[in-house]
């Protein structure tokens, strides 16, 4: 397969050369970004192809024909991916676009318009837990190992896509910046109607009640668990091989805890309280 062994790096953050080159890289910096422009931004495993899911059936007010015709991946392209630029709708408005670059990346190129910017962010535990299975089944990331040595790179920040403290204080650092919309993995777990319409409000795009209702019902976890849109088992078994662990695994808060030894959750806790103890960042999160 294509790349499979060859890693970019951008910003000082590895990344898979199967999905990016040096000028997919390059091209996503200097994007030029439309003031109508919505971009979803995330560490990976956050609630992307969730958000993905949740934003297409806004635009198309709860009718799911779109969300169950075209895959996930060209409704809202991932802006550094090699296959951007043949994804791409230049005649959508809006343009829907996916990214998990690190802010600096895109900060010239997004400050140059007024683009809408949603961030999820999940707590990094279960983050973690989903990226490390989602190493295995994924061919174009390394093999993670044992799960003990994947949470040991992933707290210093040496896996793939980098360091998710550094990702998250980078971006929601930006929030006065830019037209920024934060919003958590948990807070869609824990009411998606609600999370539904705010975002509906943030965007300008307002929903009748039955219209959010079928949005919750299309995005729920067992309605996309079937969506081959969005579940990436359109994606050949040599790249993605749902038997190792599906993309779709849980979708659950707090697997963590059957992953974590009791060990691994005090260094967890105690790194995370150096990078993120003097953040006002209102977190969903418990990490007990
Ligand atoms: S990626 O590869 O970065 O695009 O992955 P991402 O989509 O960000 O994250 C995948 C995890 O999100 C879960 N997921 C959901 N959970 C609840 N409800 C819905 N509808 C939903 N859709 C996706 C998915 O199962 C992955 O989490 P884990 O914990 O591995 O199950």
């Amino acid at each position: 397969m294509d790349r499979m062994d060859v890693i970019e790096t951008m910003a000082g953050v590895s990344l898979p050369g199967h999905l990016h080159t040096s000028e997919s890289l390059r091209a996503a910096s200097s994007f030029q970004f439309r003031d109508s422009d919505v971009l979803i931004v995330t560490y990976p495993k956050s609630g992307t192809t969730w958000m993905q899911e949740i934003l297409t059936l806004i635009y198309d007010k709860g009718d799911p024909h779109v969300a169950k015709s075209i895959p996930n991946w060209a409704r809202a392209p991932w802006l550094e991916h090699t296959y951007f630029k043949e994804a791409l709708q230049e005649s959508a408005e809006p343009r829907l676009l996916t990214t998990h670059m690190p802010f600096q990346v895109l900060a010239a190129a997004l400050r140059q318009s007024k683009a809408k910017v949603i961030y999820v962010a999940r707590n990094p535990k279960d983050t973690a837990v989903s990226f490390y299975h989602f190493h295995k089944m994924a061919r174009f990331l390394p093999n993670p190992g044992s799960f003990e040595d994947f949470l040991l790179r992933f707290l210093d920040g040496t896996v793939q896509y980098g360091s998710w403290f550094k990702h998250i204080k980078g971006w929601l650092g930006q929030r006065e910046e830019l037209s920024l919309f934060y919003i958590t993995y948990e807070e869609l777990h824990q009411d998606l109607r609600c999370s539904i319409k705010r975002l509906s409000t943030f965007l300008g795009c307002p929903l009748l009640p039955d219209q959010v209702e079928a949005i919750e019902q299309h995005c729920s976890f067992s309605s996309m668990s079937q969506n081959a849109m969005a579940n990436y088992t359109l994606v050949p078994h040599e790249i993605m091989d749902h038997s190792k662990s599906p993309f779709m695994r849980k979708g659950t808060v707090g697997d963590w805890r059957d992953h974590f030894t009791p060990l691994q959750n005090i260094l967890f806790n105690k790194v995370y309280q150096e990078e993120m103890g003097a953040s006002d960042l209102r977190l969903q999160w418990t990490l007990d």
